[in-house]
């Protein structure tokens, strides 16, 4: 798969603008500012392109893009950001049920970014209890470990699969850098292996 041949399609803000091929999805998830943009950016190998948010939360959309010609890489709206209204909030949930209901079987995995540094929130808990409910494989990225010491990655990683309850045949973990590139191939190569490529 060429990761680097990526384009931006649109931004999904209904069901309708989904995806309605058959087309193998990957999707990535996660709390807002946690270098979901970042990450992707990082795959693509681009600057500025799957955007990075100055202001975190702020749109409820599903950004979609085409990779390789063939696959989608699928944004999800970023959840947890302390500022978002109720209204936001359930909006964004139906949003995403919508879009597990329509896409669940072309689901190939989907990644949970979460940040190295810190314990997963309650709403990353109930984002892997949700994704386990539909039957998604899913993939842990723990980024941000560029400021990480040693020791505290040695101690986190296995914090964060307590905390978020994996389990040891079907999970793991990628500790994760999108601005160093830290594990950048091994990341591509866990896609890769979804895709059946
Ligand atoms: N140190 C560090 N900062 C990062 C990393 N990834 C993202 N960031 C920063 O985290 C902030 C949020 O990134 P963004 O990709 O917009 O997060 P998103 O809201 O999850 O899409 C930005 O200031 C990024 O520069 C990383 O691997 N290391
Ligand atoms: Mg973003």
């Amino acid at each position: 798969m060429n990761i680097t041949k990526a384009e931006f399609v649109r931004s999904a803000v209904k069901k309708k603008d989904f995806p309605n091929d058959t087309a193998k999805r990957i999707v990535f998830a996660g709390k807002s500012n946690v270098g979901k943009s970042s990450t992707m950016n990082s795959l693509f190998n681009r600057k500025n392109f799957a955007r990075v948010s100055s202001v975190p939360g702020k749109t409820i959309n599903v950004n979609l893009f085409k990779v390789d010609g063939k696959y989608w890489f699928i944004d999800l709206p970023g959840y947890g950001y302390s500022k978002t209204s109720q209204a936001e909030k359930e909006r964004f949930s139906a949003l995403i049920e919508e879009f597990f209901q329509q896409d669940l079987e072309h689901i190939s995995r989907l990644y949970l970014i979460v940040d190295s540094r810190h314990k997963p929130t309650q709403l990353d808990k109930d984002m892997v209890t949700w994704v386990r409910s539909f039957g998604v494989p899913m993939t842990v990225v723990a980024n941000k470990v560029d400021k990480l010491k040693k020791k505290e990655l040695e101690e986190n990683i296995p914090m964060i699969w307590n905390e978020l309850g994996l389990i040891e045949e079907e999970d793991h973990i990628i500790p994760f850098s999108a601005d160093k590139g830290t594990n950048r191939l091994e990341l591509i190569k866990d896609i890769e292996n979804a895709l059946g490529e």
